[in-house]
C-alpha cells in the first residue's frame, strides 16, 4: 500500500459504537468536565492532522448557544465516496465505525498514544447529535447522526458552494446522559488552542464563544515563529539574560524535531516537551537527548574558553537548567508512549536525533554569539556554586548532633520550647551579646551572639558564607533544615530578630543575613518571621528623664515638644552601638516586648538586600563607596 495515498479502502471496519457508550472511560478517560472537553480535542486533532499533511491553514472552534461545539477547517474535506467495505460514504464510515479514523495516519502524524486518536466515531457515540458538512467540488455534503451515532439519513448534497472551497464543518452536542456536565469552559479551550497554535507554526486557530453574544469575533492565534514565540510568551514578565531565542530543528526518517530556548534571571526551569502536540509530561527520549546535549555542549564550551578550569568540576544537568525556558516538539509517525499515564516518549531513535540536532545547532550558536554564550555559561556556573553551597548546608543540618554540641556553646536558648512564644535575637558582637543575655526575658528570648563579621572577604558568595561557623549555627538553631529538607513547621522561634548596630558593619552583617534568609529560608521570610530590631540612635537626658529616640526626626520632634528652658539644658548623646548599652538599657530600648520597635522584614527587603549585597561585595569600588556614604552613620576610618 502506498503510504501517502488515502482512500476509503484504508479504513478498517471494526465494531459498533455501543461499546463506547457502555464504557466511555476506556475511550476518553472520564465523563467529567475533562472528558467533555476531550471531545473537542478529538475533532480538532483531525483538523490539525489535515494541517500537518499540508492541506489546512485555518481552524475555527465555536461554542454555540446550546453548548454544542462547531469545528471548521479548510482542509480537503473528509472523503465522501462510498467505502468498499462498509458500502457507506467514507464520512459516515469515519463517524460510525470505531477506530476507522486511526487509519488516516498512514504517512501523516496521526496521534496514536494515550487517549487520543480514537477519533470521530467516539465523539459521535457520546453525542446527542452530530452534523457534518463537507465542502468540495462546488458541493456541500451533509450528514446527521442522533442519539449515540445513529445515522438519520445517508450523506446527501444539500447545497452548492464556490468551486474551490474545501473543508469540513463538524457540530456536535455532547450527550447529557453520558457527561456530568454539559457546560464548556471558554478559558480551558482557549489555553489549549493557543498552545496548539504555538506548536503548529503558521496555523491559524480561532476560538469564539457565542453563548452570550453571537456577534463576537473571538480570539485568533497564529504564530509564524511557532515554539520560539511560545518561549517568548512563557518568559513574559521574566527577565531574559540574552536577547535572541535559540530555535533549532531537524528531521530524519519522517521524524521531525525542534526545540526553542531562552534563559532568564530566575532559578526555575520551564521545560515542556510535546510529541504530536501532546504534552509528554514525563519527558522521554526527545527530552533526554536535548538535556544530555545541553549539558555536554555548555561544559565543552566552558572548558575550551577556560571559564571552567582544569580543576573545576563539570556543570551538571541541574546547573544548566537554572532559569531555562525551553519547548521541545517532536512529530513522529509512530510514537511509542510509555509509563502509567502514557506521558513519556519511548522511541529510542529520537534520543539520537534530538542530541544531534541540538548539539550541532547550539554549539554553532555559542561560537557565533560569544556574548550570549558568556552569560549562559556564567549563569550555569553560578548555579553550580549555589548548588554546592546548598549541599554543604544540608550536610551540616543533617549532622545536627555534631552541630548541636558546638551551637549550644554559643546560643543562650530560651527556656520555653513553645515556638509560638519563643524568639531569637541574632546579635552583633560578644559584648552586645553579653548585655542582651543579661537583659533578656530568659523564658521566651534566646540570644545568639555573632562574633565580629560573618565574612571579611569581598566577593564571598553563599558557598563561602556557609563555610562560616556562625551561619552554620543559625541554620541549626532555626531547626527547619534547608533545601529539600526544609520544613517551616519545625521552626523553633516565632520571631527571628536581627539586632545589629546602625553603622556600616551592622548593615553589612544585616545584609548578609537577609541574603542568607532569602536564599535558604525564603518561606520563613514569606511567613513574616524575620524582624530587624531598632536600637535607638540618640539618648536625650534632662533632669531625671531618659528618653531614647530612633532617629534624627524623632529627636527633633521630641526636643521641640520640650519647654524652652528644659530643651536648652537637655543632654543629647548619640548612641555608638549596642555594645555600649548596659543590660537594662538594651532591654528597655530594644528588647522589651512592650517598649521596643521591631521592623518586619519582607521579601522585598531581601531582594533589595541582594542588590546591596552586590554593591558591598562586588568588584566595583564606586557603587560600594556610594552605598556606604548613603547608608553609613558616623563612619570613621573605613577601609574601602
Ligand atoms: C483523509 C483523506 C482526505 C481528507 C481527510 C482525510 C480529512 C479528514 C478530516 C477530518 C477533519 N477534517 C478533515 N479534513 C480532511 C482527502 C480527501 C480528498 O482528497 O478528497
Amino acid at each position: 500500500m502506498n503510504e501517502e495515498h488515502y482512500d476509503a479502502s484504508d479504513i478498517q471496519v471494526l465494531e459498533g459504537l455501543e461499546a463506547v457508550r457502555k464504557r466511555p472511560g476506556m475511550y476518553i478517560g472520564t465523563t467529567d468536565v475533562k472528558g467533555l472537553h476531550h471531545l473537542v480535542w478529538e475533532i480538532v486533532d483531525n483538523a490539525i492532522d489535515e494541517s500537518l499533511a499540508g492541506y489546512c491553514n485555518n481552524i475555527e472552534v465555536i461554542i454555540n448557544k446550546d453548548n454544542s461545539i462547531t469545528v471548521k477547517d479548510d482542509g480537503r474535506g473528509i472523503p465522501v465516496e462510498i467505502h468498499p467495505k462498509t458500502k457507506l460514504s467514507t464520512v459516515e464510515t469515519v463517524y460510525t465505525v470505531l477506530h476507522a479514523g486511526g487509519k488516516f495516519g498512514g504517512g501523516g502524524y496521526k496521534v496514536s498514544g494515550g487517549l487520543h486518536g480514537v477519533g470521530a466515531s467516539v465523539v459521535n457515540a457520546l453525542s446527542k447529535w452530530v452534523e457534518v458538512k463537507v465542502y468540495k467540488d462546488g458541493q456541500v455534503n451533509y450528514i446527521r447522526f442522533e442519539n449515540g451515532g445513529h445515522t438519520v439519513a445517508p450523506l446527501k448534497v444539500i447545497d452548492t458552494c464556490e468551486p474551490h472551497r474545501t473543508g469540513t464543518v463538524v457540530t456536535f452536542k455532547p450527550d447529557p446522559e453520558i457527561f456530568d456536565t454539559d457546560i464548556y469552559d471558554f478559558n480551558t479551550l482557549k489555553v489549549r488552542i493557543r498552545e496548539l497554535a504555538f506548536l503548529n507554526k503558521g496555523l491559524k486557530i480561532t476560538i469564539r464563544d457565542d453563548r452570550d453574544d453571537e456577534d463576537t469575533t473571538g480570539e485568533t492565534f497564529m504564530y509564524e515563529g511557532g515554539i520560539s514565540e511560545y518561549v517568548r510568551f512563557i518568559n513574559q514578565g521574566k527577565t531574559p539574560i540574552h536577547e535572541n531565542i535559540i530555535h533549532l530543528e531537524g528531521a530524519e526518517d519522517n521524524v521531525m524535531f525542534e526545540v526553542a530556548l531562552q534563559y532568564n534571571t530566575g532559578y526555575n526551569e520551564n521545560i515542556y516537551s510535546f510529541v504530536n502536540n501532546i504534552n509528554t509530561h514525563d519527558g522521554g527520549t526527545h527530552e533526554e537527548g536535548v538535556k544530555r546535549a545541553l549539558t555536554r555542549v555548555i561544559n565543552n564550551y566552558a572548558r575550551k574558553n577556560n571559564l571552567l578550569k582544569e580543576k573545576d568540576e563539570s556543570l551538571t544537568g541541574d546547573d544548566v537548567k537554572e532559569g531555562l525556558t525551553m519547548i521541545i516538539s517532536c512529530k513522529h509517525p509512530n510514537p511509542q508512549f510509555e509509563g502509567q499515564t502514557k506521558g513519556r516518549l519511548g522511541n529510542s531513535e529520537v534520543r539520537k536525533l534530538a542530541d544531534n540536532v541540538f548539539s550541532e545547532g547550539f554549539e554553532k550558536f555559542l561560537l557565533e554569539n560569544p556574548n550570549e554564550a558568556r552569560v549562559i555559561v556564567d549563569k550555569a556556573m553560578l548555579a553550580c556554586r549555589a548548588r554546592n553551597a546548598a549541599k554543604k548546608a544540608r550536610e551540616i543540618t543533617r549532622k545536627s548532633d555534631l552541630a548541636m554540641t558546638n551551637f549550644f556553646g554559643k546560643l543562650s536558648d530560651c527556656k520555653s520550647k513553645d515556638p509560638k512564644v519563643s524568639e531569637i535575637f541574632i546579635v552583633e558582637g560578644d559584648s552586645a551579646g553579653g548585655s542582651a543575655k543579661k537583659g533578656r526575658d530568659s523564658m521566651t528570648q534566646a540570644i545568639l551572639p555573632l562574633r565580629g563579621k560573618i565574612l571579611n572577604v569581598e566577593k564571598a558568595r553563599l558557598d563561602r558564607a556557609l563555610g562560616n561557623e556562625e551561619i552554620r549555627t543559625i541554620i541549626t538553631a532555626f531547626g527547619t533544615g534547608i533545601g529539600e529538607d526544609f520544613n517551616l513547621e519545625k521552626l523553633r522561634y516565632d520571631k527571628i530578630i536581627i539586632m545589629t548596630d546602625a553603622d556600616v558593619d551592622g548593615s553589612h552583617i544585616r545584609v548578609l543575613l537577609l541574603t542568607l534568609f532569602y536564599r535558604f529560608f525564603k518561606p520563613i521570610v514569606e511567613a513574616g518571621h524575620i524582624y530587624a530590631a531598632q536600637p535607638p540612635l540618640f539618648r536625650i537626658m534632662h533632669g531625671k528623664t531618659r528618653k531614647y529616640v530612633l532617629d534624627e526626626k524623632e529627636k527633633d520632634a521630641y526636643l521641640a515638644s520640650l519647654p524652652e528652658n528644659v530643651r536648652a539644658r537637655a543632654e543629647i548623646a548619640r548612641m555608638k552601638g549596642l555594645g555600649e548599652m548596659d543590660a537594662e538599657e538594651l532591654n528597655e530600648t530594644t528588647m522589651d516586648i512592650n517598649k521596643r520597635t521591631l521592623r518586619k522584614i519582607t521579601v522585598d527587603d531581601c531582594v533589595a538586600a541582594d542588590a546591596i549585597f552586590e554593591k558591598l561585595m562586588g568588584d566595583e569600588v564606586e557603587p560600594r563607596r556610594q552605598f556606604i556614604e548613603e547608608n553609613a552613620i558616623n563612619v570613621k576610618n573605613l577601609d574601602i
